[in-house]
């Protein structure tokens, strides 16, 4: 499946309420991500679905391709583009079996190796970070960016870097052949949605970033 990760979206709803949230998702939406992955760590069964449908709503309005993070059933329930795996969730292969060949299955890795089975096995396309110190609530260690390009030179799949990017720190990935940028902090945080979003996409085109696949 074609599609265009070059700011990629990450929603974290924490401490927002959710008509807050869903604006926010919207705002980042009209002003052009390409790609939005819904990422709740504290949402499950039906609360997890109902935020899914609404958010799907508001991708489908913006043709934009929703990927939902660790939760196979709810992407296929809700028939979303597709999902994103870590390390410790369910494997690339078995995402894959589950939602056919149709979907996109992205996947953390943040080695060679891991981004090689992950390729192995079937993913679309590849996080890989954190590239700094990030304030989202995650468990994750510090890639160097020499990895992120030495994974981007080993796989033949579209690479996104991640970890507290934005606009001012993002010129380090230049060099590196990512095909985009992914964030939460720098937009769901910002005072302005549209504006950063518009920012962030105008630097994402001028470091060159953004290779389609
Ligand atoms: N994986 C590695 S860093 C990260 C994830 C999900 C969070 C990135 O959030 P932020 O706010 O853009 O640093
Ligand atoms: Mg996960």
């Amino acid at each position: 499946m074609n599609f265009d990760c070059s700011l990629y979206l990450v929603t974290d709803s924490t401490g927002l309420d959710e008509r807050d949230f869903l604006r926010r998702v919207e705002e980042a939406c009209a002003a052009g991500v390409t790609l939005v992955q819904l990422r709740e760590k504290e949402r499950y069964g039906r609360e997890y679905l109902n935020l899914a449908m609404k958010v799907k709503e508001i991708t489908d309005k913006y043709n934009i391709p929703l990927i939902i993070d660790d939760r196979i059933d709810i992407a296929m329930a809700i028939d979303a583009a597709g999902v994103h795996v870590g390390q410790s969730d369910i494997n690339v292969r078995y995402a894959r079996k589950l939602l056919g060949e149709n979907k996109i299955v992205g996947a953390t890795t943040k080695t060679i190796e891991q981004a090689k089975e992950a390729v192995s096995e079937g993913a679309d396309y590849l996080g890989v970070g954190a590239i700094y110190p990030t304030t989202t609530k995650v468990t994750t260690v510090i890639t160097e960016v020499s990895t992120l390009s030495n994974i981007c030179e080993v796989v033949d799949i579209p690479v996104v870097a991640i970890g507290g990017l934005n606009e001012n720190n993002c010129d380090v990935l230049i060099g590196s052949k990512i095909s985009g940028i992914a964030v939460v902090s720098a937009i769901m945080k910002a005072k302005d949605i549209k504006e950063a979003t518009k920012r962030l996409k105008e630097k994402v085109n001028s470091i060159k970033i953004g290779k389609m696949y």
